[in-house]
């Protein structure tokens, strides 16, 4: 069967600075003064425009992934998913992701409120800069749209028909392969810098983490519970003081709901880990604190939400929490010795990068392997264990 974004594909033209301020001033018959290529992620072209008093972002998807070139095709179709997933994700947790405007199916273009007063989450957590309300808000949405796109709360032919808009096979295939599959390989993918040798050479011949790995994605695949973010990463969430806004939900499908909390705690395990090993006690004790809030404000907003002729709310959630450990590992794993890193890890200085990569690796085998954690206690415990805040001038060398 032909997609649409192979019919389309033809009439298709990839913008630049000045067609993306025309295409601006045509939609919305205003005069445009700036625009500006913005975009530093790995798949997308992203635009602000600006005119005198308003300013958009214009975000349009290449037919390849842009980190890797034009040898790595890629679907036009996740311009649809995204602008679908964030619509959806508006509908049942209004107010938290961004304002999208306009979605042209001809070419791939979303156009979208531009969030200039807000910041990168990640940004603000590598610099130990606190943004207040942002865990609770984190911890919400997720209740509210993993609860609100599932069988949970939607009438079941409901939930069916969501879950056939959101086939995503080539994206969900970026994970299968970046996520549970090269990390444990010698794969072409992999960026393995001098601090990540060893643990990279480990993994390849840890039959523990590989069969640890291998049934991850095999629940990735078939455990269609919700609509997930797919990529809920802390680079995925713009911020401002109570204000969080999750966005570029490229990946979204119907997955299981411990991907995406699993990603985000994942995520603040690399800044835990990075304000440790630089003595930031203050801080190291702030990123706790964040972790902690968005798993109590998720499971109060799941209690508070699940319907009460359902009897096996606490099991649920037991098994969320499993199943997020499982997959905090698997992304802990990735960012250390995969094609995608992260900057909490890579701006270290170069003797505290290789202990941090070593202890990432660490916790994410007591993570994945053992006993399943019994609680979020037990989860942030094997996720940061080790992980120093002695200030640096107070430590015994
Ligand atoms: C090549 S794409 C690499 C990563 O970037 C995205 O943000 C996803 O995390 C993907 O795995
Ligand atoms: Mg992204």
């Amino acid at each position: 069967m032909t997609t649409r974004a192979q019919r389309t594909a033809s009439s298709y033209t990839e913008l630049d600075a000045a067609s993306a301020s025309d295409y601006v001033s045509r939609l919305f018959g205003i005069e445009t003064t700036i625009a500006e290529e913005i975009g530093d992620g790995n798949m997308n072209l992203v635009f602000r425009v600006c005119s005198n008093d308003v300013s958009y972002i214009v975000k349009q998807a290449l037919p390849y992934l842009r980190v890797a070139g034009e040898g790595w095709p890629l679907t036009l179709d996740r311009a649809r998913i995204e602008a679908a997933a964030l619509a959806q994700h508006e509908s049942v947790a209004p107010g938290m992701v961004p304002k999208v405007h306009h979605f042209d199916p001809d070419q791939f273009v979303i156009v979208m409120e531009d969030l200039n007063t807000h910041t990168l989450w990640r940004q603000d957590l590598c610099k130990g800069t606190h943004v207040e309300g942002v865990a609770e808000g984190v911890g919400r949405f997720l209740a509210k749209t993993l609860l609100g796109t599932s069988d949970i709360l939607l009438p079941p032919s409901v939930r069916k028909s969501l879950t056939a808009e959101f086939v995503n096979p080539e994206l969900c295939a970026i994970t299968e392969e970046l996520v549970f599959t090269a990390p444990y390989q010698d794969a072409e993918s992999n960026i393995i810098d001098e601090a990540a040798q060893e643990l990279a050479a480990e993994l390849r011949s840890d039959r523990a983490m590989q069969l640890a790995a291998a049934q991850l994605r095999w629940q990735f695949r078939t455990r269609a519970e919700a609509l997930l973010h797919g990529d809920f990463h802390t680079g995925s969430v713009m911020v401002a003081p109570g204000d969080p806004r999750a966005m570029d939900p490229e990946f979204a499908f119907f997955g299981p709901m411990g991907f995406d909390v699993g990603n985000i705690i994942g995520n603040l395990a690399f800044a835990r880990i990075r304000h440790g090993e630089l003595g930031n006690a203050e801080f190291s004790a702030q990123v706790d604190n964040y972790a902690f809030t968005i798993w109590l404000t998720f499971s109060e907003w799941v209690r508070r939400l699940w319907p009460a002729k359902e009897p096996w709310r606490e099991p649920f959630l037991a098994q969320i929490l499993v199943d997020s450990a499982g997959y905090a590992s698997m992304e802990m794993i990735r960012r250390m010795v995969g094609l995608a890193h992260v900057l909490d890890i890579d701006t270290l200085p170069d003797d505290l990068r290789y202990k941090a990569r070593t202890r990432v690796g660490q916790n994410a085998r007591l993570l994945a392997l053992g006993k399943p954690v019994h609680s979020f206690e037990d989860f942030w415990e094997r996720a940061t264990q080790g992980a120093d805040s002695t200030p640096q001038e107070m430590r015994v060398t």
